[in-house]
């Protein structure tokens, strides 16, 4: 039985994570060398400066694009750093669409960042086919799609999106952070590249920040490499391990988090102070369908509308007390935000703009009764 059969719990605890041949050492160690010794210039074990490559980053970066189903996984300093290697790749003049609900921080260096060098965007409802193929112009080169979004839990589907890209012959990146390897297989569905913020559930535990880029093309992993190494936004050694410990427990942490995560969106769907549930496990979400039939489980993410707007809001999220209000989501304790002051205030004013009375909720995997209780309290 080869590595690419096992199920997904046993790739995350092996695949690229064989025993130290060395030393036997069963975790992958901390290689904090930043040079390799050659025997004769060029000839070398496989590495060379610890920039361009490094034993704990190849292992890590082995052991995701496992369980993305990737031919090719490349580890950065952060998920922003990911994502720019990505929109790097475009010339002044090139355009690229995104969706009206994104992470701020995409839309800021879309905009913002490579706004100034001549790099054009479009904002469409990803739901909207028909929008989609609209906005696609010759020089639209990138697609890029969140799904489940940030911070509206919204659902695109991944295949239909593809379809209508490759139509035109624009790639469509996946940024696969909430649904996480464990839900969701955006390679598999048609996507040429999947990016990761790892900071989230890859890493779990709040104590690293990390992006990742999976592919299966040969021509993006060759160009993504060169950027790799030739912009050197890289992880360091003991992040690349703190990610490796972390992806070990991504199968278990996720089916806690998601069944938190029901239980407390069904919670909030009988509150009285709730206007909406934002969820994709509710039947009554408009994405429920298309994540029932591309996500193995909707998710731990749940956000709502409060009732009362704005003051409303900013009060529950400094009420709670297991929640801790914090930006970031995706590791073991529970965090509450209010995403038009905290994560997404780069997009105010422009179309992915966010309602002041939401809330977002990154469901940890505490005992679920004192979830339940501690939002109870702080909504009153
Ligand atoms: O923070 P960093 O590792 O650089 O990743 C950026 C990023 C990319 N994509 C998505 C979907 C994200 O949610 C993020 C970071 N998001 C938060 C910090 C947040 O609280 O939403």
């Amino acid at each position: 039985m080869s590595a690419g059969d096992w199920g997904f719990d046993t790739r995350a605890i092996h695949v690229g994570q064989e025993p130290d041949e060395a030393t036997g050492a069963i975790t992958v160690p901390i290689h904090l060398a930043t040079t390799f010794v050659q025997a004769a210039p060029g000839q070398h074990q496989g590495f060379e400066y610890a920039r361009t490559s490094n034993p704990t980053r190849v292992a890590l970066e082995q052991c995701v694009a496992g369980l993305e189903r990737a031919e090719h996984g490349l580890a950065f300093a952060s998920g922003m750093a990911a994502e720019d290697a990505l929109v790097g790749m475009m010339r002044p003049g090139d355009h690229v669409i995104l969706g009206t609900d994104a992470y701020g921080g995409t839309f800021r260096l879309i905009d913002r960042v490579y706004g100034e060098r001549g790099i054009e965007w479009s904002a469409v409802d990803m739901a909207n086919l028909d929008a989609l193929a609209a906005a696609i112009r010759p020089e639209t080169r990138q697609v890029w799609v969140e799904t489940p979004t940030n911070p509206m839990l919204a659902v695109v589907d991944i295949e239909a999106v593809a379809d209508a890209a490759h139509a035109s012959g624009v790639d469509v990146v996946v940024d696969n952070t909430f649904a996480t390897p464990y839900l969701q297989n955006p390679l598999e569905l048609g996507a040429d590249v999947v990016v990761h913020s790892s900071t989230k559930y890859l890493g779990g535990h709040s104590d690293v920040v990390g992006g990742f880029i999976a592919v299966n093309r040969d021509d993006l992993a060759e160009r993504l490499s060169f950027v790799q190494n030739a912009v050197g936004a890289v992880p360091s050694p003991f992040d690349c391990y703190l990610l490796l410990r972390g992806v070990k427990t991504l199968g278990v942490r996720m089916d806690r988090h998601c069944d938190n995560a029901q239980a407390v969106a069904e919670y909030l769907a009988g509150h009285p102070a709730v206007e909406r549930v934002l969820f994709p496990g509710l039947p009554d979400h408009p994405g429920h369908e298309v994540a029932t039939r591309q996500m193995r489980r909707p998710g731990g993410m749940v956000s709502f509308i409060h009732g009362g707007g704005e003051a409303a809001a900013m009060a529950a999220v400094s009420a709670t007390r297991v929640f801790r209000l914090a930006e970031s989501l995706g590791a073991v304790e529970s965090l509450i935000e209010q995403p038009s002051t905290m994560t997404h205030m780069s997009v105010a004013d422009s179309p992915l703009a966010v309602d002041p009375g939401l809330v977002r909720l990154s469901v940890g995997i505490e005992t679920i009764d004192d979830l339940l209780a501690d939002l109870e309290q702080a909504l009153g």
